[in-house]
Formats: structure tokens, C-alpha cells, sequence
């Protein structure tokens, strides 16, 4: 493993992620010892329309993955209009690679909480939910520990620190459904439903849970939120660039040295982050790799150094996404990986919509045969015709993630295919994958 440079190691920037190395920062009066709730109790200070424009000058964008201005978002919710207003954290966090809320909801629990008080204070909600996923056990745990002793400071219930705010934060557990990390499906699941997507518009903003207007935010940018109100907006923005403000949790993963999660202000590139992970594995050479997880269009050894923003990203040809970046080298083989990844969205399909429940089915059962080595030139131009068919048609974004891999592997790694169908590389599947194929 190879040393970082002392400049690269100043481009850490541990903001969320600054208690999780304290022992039992999960504990209440280790959170309050600190600066545990003194954010809320500055909020409570201020009139929840100030708290939405704090936030829009801050420029904090959504950390599930679309990037959506979170301030636009809380100022959707319609004022006066006599129904419930509901704030939901999707906690679901289930896109391959992706292991950044776990350990926030786990070392750091109180953090989300009090982002949620705030967050609720500020859209006029008096009814919170945090999804968590379902094997997500001890993260859960956690929480409903976290939230009971929140409950019994006062941080949580009837008059909330004297201010006249009430709040009930309810933590539900999914039941293991990738599509359930979508927003309409969480809500869904969250009213007793099956979970799969609803058509929108309306966004849940307008009409979500229970039909009335829902903010529905991920883990990162609810625990932002604590930071935002003591550092102020401009503190913030001091961290990142002019439109990706602030810090991110990136998660490192692959053949790198040292994985884990890095937080650093976003616009970093990849080959920083390598090498504040301790350089690649010996052996290694960098080969392929998600950006945000394995729905975002892969990136090459070409792309290193690329800005890790939401501009950067894109200007790459891809999607910041849940900055889940797995890495990958010239050891693996891309053909093999994104079948691997292939299984995952055809099991996770809610079957809702042609393109993808067939779809998928389709292309599983073309990777096996490749894999096996019984593929077909004809198998390339069926992939790359039934990517093209499932990518904007489909009803939710699990049919373009699934066909994601897929037209960037096509792309970028023919040759790697050629080189099952011509036979130089030798099948990685035997025949009994195609049994039931
Ligand atoms: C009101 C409008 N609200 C948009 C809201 C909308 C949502 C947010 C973003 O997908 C991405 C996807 C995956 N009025 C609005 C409005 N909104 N227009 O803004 O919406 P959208 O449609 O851009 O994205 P999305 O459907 O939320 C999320 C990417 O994330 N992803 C993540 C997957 C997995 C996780 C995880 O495991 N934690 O997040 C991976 O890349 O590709 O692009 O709230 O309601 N006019
Ligand atoms: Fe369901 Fe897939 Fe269609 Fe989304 S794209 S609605 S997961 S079948």
C-alpha cells in the first residue's frame, strides 16, 4: 500500500462523517457532548421559510443519486392547504456498491434524527419516517434506540423543546425489495402495499404518502442538514464546487488497497480518491469502474481523472449516482461482471413493465450462453438491441440501470465479448447455467 501525499490527505473533509471514529457516538450524550442538537435548537429559533431558503443558498443536492436541489424540493410543499405534510428518508440503500447511509445510520444515528426534526420543522410535517432496508438489522436497531432517547430528552413528540413543533418519527424496515429504494415504490411499501412504482407526476411533493405532499429525501442529505445550520450556507459551499456544493460520502470498493468510505469535498477526482485509498491492490491496473454504483455508466482507466461533481460526472458520459465507486482491474473481466450485475436487476424487476421484466430475462439468458462459451456474434447485436429497447422505455429507473452495464460493456469491452465467442477466454459458466436459462 502506498502512502498518500500530505496534500491529498488535506482533501479529506470529514463533516458527516466526523464522529463515526468516536467511541459510542451512537449514544445520546456522547452525540449532545458533540454539538449534538444544537442545531435544532437554533432552528427552532427560526421561521421554517428561512430554514428553506438556508438551505437553497446552501446549494445542497440530493445524495440518493439524481442530484434534485433539496431546497426546491422542501419548497414544493404546498403551504395552507389543510393536509398532513410528510417527510420520508429512503434508507433503503441498495444499489450495488453502495455503503454510505449504513454506516452513517449506525455510527451516527442522531445525526439523521436531528436532520429530521429540522427538515420536518421546516416543510410543516408532524409525522416522519425513515425506510430503512431490510437486512439493514442492527443499522435499525440503532436507530429506534436513537430515536427512543430522543424521545426522552424532548427532541421528539409534543412540543419539541418548548417551541410548539411536534414531531413522530416512525423507523420501518422494508422487506428486502431493491425497487423499494425507488421513491414512489417506497411510499408504496410504506402504505402496506406491494412495492412498485407509481407514475409521476404528480411527484410525491404534490401527491405522496397517504396522496398528500410528501418530501421524500435521502439519509445524506437529511444528516447534511444539522451541519448546514450551524456552518451557514456559505461555509458549505466552501466546500466542493460552484454546482455541487459541499461534502460527499464516497465508497470505495474493488481492487483498491484500502476500501471504504472517503468523505471529501465533491469535485475530487478518481485518482485522488485511489490514492487516499492507498493506491490500487499490487497487481493491479485499473480497468473499468462505477461512479455511482452499477446503474451509472461505467467509466475507464481513460476517465481517471475525472471530476467526481455531478458536471464532471456527467461531462464523462456519466451519473454521479450514489458516488458507489467500484473499482475494477485489468484480473476482471467485464463481460463476467456485468452479467453478475444482470442477475441482480432481473431478480429485483418488479415485473410492472414489458421492457424490463422481459428484458432482462432476455439478456441473463444471453450472458449465460456467452459465458459458457455456446455465444453467438448474432448474441451481441440482440444484447445491444434489447438494451436499446429497455434504456427510456421502461416505466421506473431499474430498466435503464439494468441496460446500463450492458451498453457501456458493449461499448468499451467488445472485444472482451469476442473473446468468449472466438474462444480465447475460457467459458467462466458451465452448461447447467443454460439449464433453465
Ligand atoms: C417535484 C418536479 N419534485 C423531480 C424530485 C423527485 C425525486 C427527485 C429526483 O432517481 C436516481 C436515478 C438512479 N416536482 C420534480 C420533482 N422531482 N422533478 O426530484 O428525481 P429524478 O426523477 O431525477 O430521480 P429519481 O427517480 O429519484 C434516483 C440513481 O438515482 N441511482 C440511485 C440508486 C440507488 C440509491 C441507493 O441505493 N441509495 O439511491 C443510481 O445511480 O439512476 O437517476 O425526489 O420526486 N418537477
Ligand atoms: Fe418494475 Fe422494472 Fe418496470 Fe421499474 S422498470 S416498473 S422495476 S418492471
Amino acid at each position: 500500500m502506498t502512502q498518500p501525499r500530505r496534500e491529498i490527505l488535506q482533501k479529506l473533509t470529514p463533516v458527516l462523517t466526523k464522529r463515526w471514529l468516536s467511541p459510542d457516538a451512537w449514544k445520546m450524550d456522547v452525540y449532545e457532548r458533540l454539538d449534538g442538537y444544537a442545531a435544532l435548537r437554533k432552528a427552532l429559533d427560526v421561521h421554517p421559510d428561512d430554514l428553506i431558503q438556508l438551505i437553497k443558498d446552501s446549494g445542497l443536492r440530493g445524495r440518493g443519486g439524481a442530484g434534485f436541489p433539496t431546497g426546491l424540493k422542501w419548497g414544493f410543499i404546498p403551504q395552507g392547504d389543510g393536509k398532513p405534510h410528510y417527510l420520508v428518508i429512503n434508507a433503503d440503500e441498495g444499489e450495488p456498491g453502495t455503503c454510505k447511509d449504513l454506516p452513517l445510520m449506525t455510527y451516527d444515528p442522531h445525526s439523521l434524527i436531528e436532520g429530521a426534526i429540522i427538515a420536518s420543522y421546516a416543510i410543516r410535517a408532524n409525522r416522519a419516517f425513515i425506510y430503512i432496508r431490510g437486512e439493514a438489522v442492527h443499522a435499525a436497531r440503532r436507530l429506534r434506540n436513537a430515536v427512543a432517547e430522543a424521545k426522552a430528552k424532548g427532541y421528539l413528540g409534543k412540543n419539541i423543546l418548548g417551541s410548539g413543533f411536534d414531531l413522530e418519527l416512525v423507523v420501518h424496515s422494508g422487506a428486502g425489495a431493491y425497487i423499494c429504494g425507488e421513491e414512489t415504490a417506497l411510499l408504496d411499501s410504506l402504505e402496506g402495499f406491494r412495492g412498485q412504482p407509481r407514475l409521476r407526476p404528480p411527484f410525491p411533493a404534490i401527491a405522496g404518502l397517504y396522496a398528500s405532499p410528501t418530501v421524500v429525501n435521502n439519509v445524506g442529505t437529511i444528516a447534511s442538514v444539522p451541519y448546514i445550520v450551524l456552518g451557514g450556507a456559505d461555509w458549505w459551499k466552501s466546500m466542493g464546487t460552484e454546482k455541487s456544493s459541499g461534502p460527499m460520502i464516497y465508497s470505495l470498493s474493488g481492487r483498491i488497497a484500502n476500501p471504504g468510505q472517503y468523505e471529501c469535498g465533491l469535485g475530487i477526482t478518481l485518482r485522488e480518491l485511489i490514492e487516499l485509498a492507498g493506491g490500487m491492490k499490487p497487481g493491479h491496473n485499473l480497468k473499468f469502474w462505477t461512479p455511482g454504483g452499477s446503474s451509472t455508466p461505467l467509466l475507464t482507466a481513460e476517465h481517471i481523472d475525472t471530476a467526481m461533481d455531478f458536471e464532471g460526472v456527467a461531462a464523462a458520459g456519466s451519473i454521479l449516482g450514489t458516488t458507489a465507486m467500484q473499482i475494477f482491474s485489468d484480473q476482471d473481466c467485464p463481460v463476467y461482471a456485468t452479467w453478475r450485475w444482470l442477475e441482480f436487476y432481473h431478480h429485483e424487476s418488479c415485473g410492472k413493465c414489458t421492457p424490463c421484466r422481459e428484458g432482462n430475462y432476455w439478456m441473463v439468458r444471453t450472458y449465460r450462453r456467452i459465458l459458457s462459451g455456446e455465444g453467438t456474434y448474432a448474441d451481441l447485436d440482440t444484447l445491444q438491441d434489447t438494451a436499446d429497447n429497455i434504456f427510456g422505455r421502461s416505466f421506473c429507473g431499474l430498466g435503464d440501470g439494468a441496460a446500463t452495464p450492458v451498453m457501456s460493456t458493449l461499448k468499451f469491452f467488445r472485444q472482451d465479448y469476442l473473446d468468449y465467442i472466438e474462444g480465447r477466454t475460457a467459458p467462466r459458466l458451465s452448461a447447467k447455467a443454460l439449464v433453465g436459462a
